[in-house]
């Protein structure tokens, strides 16, 4: 089986034969390895996708990290310190999992500092209160499993496997959102009105954190052949807000929504339209915290050089004297 190159910088012509084993194995669910062939779109798409979820799970420690020293007990502050440093865990398997497409985590990172790739929407709004980092964890975290669940059948191994472990992290910070926030509603009034404040503001950022709307969705259509994607962004999104209903009637609070009721005939919830103008804003940098996030992402960059310095040192010395390491 040989292939063609057109010119020296354009990748080689697939054969027939490899295209036909690519659409074969995504068409009986199978996975897709790090060493075969792939479709550069399929390539290029994965590493778009993996990177801006990496991104995500790094800049997504500054919104909550904020609370760490305020934390109202040592039992929070463990709590939500495991929690934020989890996030980092989970960026690092996910550049692991774009380096196995050839990406280089040193690039992919100028690329999101020099604002060339994106991170997730949600992540530019500021933690104004404590209950901010419930709602956090119940929403946001929420938010992640549905979406993530399904990306667990992704049909690239490494993501896959990757998404395995993030997903049952996810559903544990999910539940110590709820479990905090189910201790302040037993609390005071003020306590009550600062986690129905939380929800308020947390509510639609959560559903735009599910992307633009299916028909405003150039990417949808492609990964979804390609499997990488299960599930379009409004059936993720329904699927969200279906399954926290109850849970907020559970908890005693009102999510902010007039529309928001249950439909018999469709057998799910019927909700309001998100504001796609201000999701557009912030994911161009617009939002309220962008500038911030950005910033102190930035400032962390330059100040670990010398931790990068020395591990490399550190790496070639060890190599040197341990050859067969
Ligand atoms: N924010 O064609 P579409 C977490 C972009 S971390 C920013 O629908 P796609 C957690 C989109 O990238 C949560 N940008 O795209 C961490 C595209 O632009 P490009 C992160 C958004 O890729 C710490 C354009 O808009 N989760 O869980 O098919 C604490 C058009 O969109 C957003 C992931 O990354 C947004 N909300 O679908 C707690 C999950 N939405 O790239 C929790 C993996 C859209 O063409 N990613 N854009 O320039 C995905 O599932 C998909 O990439 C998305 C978007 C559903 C997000």
């Amino acid at each position: 089986m040989t292939t063609t190159h057109l010119a020296e910088d354009s990748p080689p012509e697939p054969s027939q034969a490899l295209q036909e084993h690519f659409d074969a194995t995504i068409a009986h669910d199978q996975r897709i390895e790090p060493r075969d062939w792939m479709p550069e779109g399929y390539r290029k798409t994965l590493v778009r996708q993996i990177a801006q979820h990496a991104h995500s799970e790094i800049i997504g420690m500054q919104p909550e990290g904020e609370w760490i020293t305020r934390a109202p007990s040592l039992r929070r502050k463990a709590i939500l310190f495991a929690k934020v440093q989890d996030e980092a865990g989970h960026g690092l398997y996910l550049y692991s999992a774009a380096e196995t497409l050839g990406a280089d985590r040193a690039d992919l990172t100028d690329r999101l500092i020099e604002g060339r790739q994106k991170y997730s929407s949600i992540f530019n709004y500021p933690t104004l209160s404590f209950a901010d980092v419930g709602v956090i964890g119940w929403f946001v975290d929420g938010a992640a499993i549905c979406n993530q669940v399904p990306l667990c059948r992704s049909s690239y191994g490494p993501y896959a496997r990757a998404m395995v472990r993030i997903c049952k992290e996810e559903s544990f910070h999910q539940r110590q959102g709820y479990e905090l926030l189910m201790t302040m509603m037993r609390g005071t009034e003020s306590q009550r009105e600062m986690v129905q404040d939380a929800v308020n503001r947390w509510w639609w950022p959560s559903l735009m954190m599910f992307g633009p709307p299916d028909d405003a969705s150039p990417n949808s259509a492609q990964s979804m052949a390609w499997k990488i994607k299960r599930h379009s962004n409004d059936e993720l999104r329904q699927r969200f807000v279906d399954m926290t209903v109850p849970q907020a009637e559970k908890l005693g609070v009102t999510l902010p929504d007039p529309d928001l009721e249950w439909n018999a005939e469709r057998g799910r919830h019927d909700f309001g339209t998100p504001d796609w103008d201000e999701l557009m804003q912030v994911i161009k940098g617009g939002g309220p915290c962008n500038a911030q996030r950005m910033e102190r992402r930035r400032s962390a960059h330059e100040d670990g050089a010398w931790v990068r310095e020395a591990a490399t040192a550190h790496a070639a010395k060890r190599a040197r004297k341990e050859p067969s390491a």
